[in-house]
């Protein structure tokens, strides 16, 4: 017998009509709460590592890295400057002098309309908290419409660690993800570190090696209950091999993860500093190989992997690969292509590719406030790319009901992610 037609199926509730569509859509995916799966933003007991305020938004690298296109100063003089003169200056240049019309510099003023300030660098410096209290990290994430947050932790920070070894009071809201970029990046430089911590390491992996650093990591997994691990690298990145960091990721860091069922993600195209003298906002992209990508989800089978990538050049090849293997899920648009065209791009090539099983975004905010623009536009461009996909659904005879649509959503800002790490 052939199957009978999904179309011809009396449905529980009324199909949606087209006309409705985009409007439902929209509201829909306001008002679902979000998972923002990768933040370099700290719960409010980790103190000043938390960033908000005025001064913090306008000193953000993208920001800076900006800035300098505009006020040509040299390096040195504005390394030196106050963190306020900084903002002065960055103010003047990218806001009164020009429009702000670049996605960072525009975010600032979505924040500010969001939380409904003047548009002024003083009137910003009054109304945004530049020590978060508990009332004001709600509000921010309550108006952001992210539930739960993950924060980017490091414990080869020493500030960080220090924080950590006080045993911080765990918020709610806030998770840790072991990051691991020092440990894969730059074994050799910290062998000293962790021997000062208590690890019997040396510069090779020997047997006696593995073991400690496994044993390390352990440690900072329960510590810190991280819900998964991290690292990013180089557009150079390849696997398997004979490198330190192939190594390490082989017999010291898969390993743990396996035996703790815990994901791991890769973030993938970072080229490091290619300009010193912008500190943070030195870095750069590349393009990069997807074959790693491949390798470790093919020899890997029971290992789940976040991968997000730098490049625009390397999304499709990522998203072709995620549908090949089911332990890879996609994530977020990552810094520089997190632009609205870019999003815009690379999301509807995922929905196209793979249906809503992946993860469209995340915020990587490192001033509290962000999350405030990011999310808005990152539920402006899903909404819209949805509300088309379903208007070909319902043009084709398919019945879309109000909870498909809350459904998929919901599994796109939030139950993809929980899934995915086992804790739905
Ligand atoms: O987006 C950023 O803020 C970058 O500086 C990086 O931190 C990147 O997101 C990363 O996690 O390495
Ligand atoms: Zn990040």
């Amino acid at each position: 017998m052939p199957e009978t037609p999904h179309v011809s199926t009396p449905p529980p509730s009324p199909g949606l009509p087209v006309q409705a569509l985009d409007e439902l859509v929209a509201r829909i995916v306001q008002r679902t709460r979000a998972t923002d799966m990768h933040t370099h933003l700290f719960a409010p007991s980790f103190g000043s590592l938390l960033l908000c305020g005025a001064d913090e938004l306008l000193n953000f690298h993208y920001i800076v890295a900006e800035s300098f296109r505009a006020h040509h100063l040299p390096y040195s003089e504005f390394r030196h400057m106050s963190r306020a003169s900084r903002s002065d200056l960055i103010w003047e240049s990218l806001f009164v002098q020009r429009s702000p019309l670049s996605e960072a510099t525009s975010g600032v003023l979505e924040i500010g309309q969001a939380l409904g300030v003047d548009l002024r660098l003083d009137a910003l410096r009054e109304a945004l908290c530049d020590v978060p209290t508990e009332t004001y990290v709600t509000r921010v994430l309550d108006l952001a419409g992210v539930d739960s947050v993950v924060m980017t932790n490091d414990p080869l920070d020493p500030v960080e660690r220090a924080v950590w070894e006080r045993s911080p009071a765990m918020h709610p809201r806030f998770h840790a993800a072991l990051r691991l970029d020092r440990l894969l990046n730059h074994y050799q430089a910290v062998v000293p570190e962790l021997c000062s911590l208590g690890y019997a390491v040396r510069d090779t992996l020997d047997a006696q090696t593995v073991l400690e650093l496994r044993r390390f990591l352990d440690h900072w997994l329960e510590r810190m209950g991280a819900l998964y691990v991290a690292f990013s690298a180089g557009d150079d990145f390849s696997f398997p091999g004979e490198s330190t960091r192939e190594q390490l990721l082989e017999r010291v860091i898969l390993p743990v993860c396996l035996a703790r069922e815990l994901p791991l993600a890769l973030m993938i195209g970072s080229r490091r500093q290619v300009n010193q003298d912008l500190g943070d906002a030195g870095d750069s992209l590349g393009r990069a190989s997807m074959l790693p990508i491949e390798a470790l989800c093919s020899r890997y089978p029971d290992q789940r992997f976040f991968v997000t990538v730098l490049s625009r050049e390397s999304q499709h090849e990522l998203v072709v690969t995620a549908r090949k293997f089911h332990n890879l899920m996609i994530f977020g648009c990552w810094w520089f292509v997190n632009t609205d065209s870019l999003v815009t791009e690379i999301t509807r090539m995922r929905l196209e590719l793979l249906g809503p099983t992946f993860i469209p975004q995340h915020s990587d905010a490192r001033v509290l406030e962000q999350v405030i623009y990011k999310w808005q536009r990152a539920r402006h461009v899903i909404a819209r790319l949805l509300g088309d996909r379903y208007r070909r659904l319902i043009e084709m005879g398919w019945t879309v009901r109000e909870d498909d649509i809350e459904r998929d959503v919901r599994a796109l800002l939030n139950d993809n992610f929980w899934g995915f790490i086992r804790r739905a």
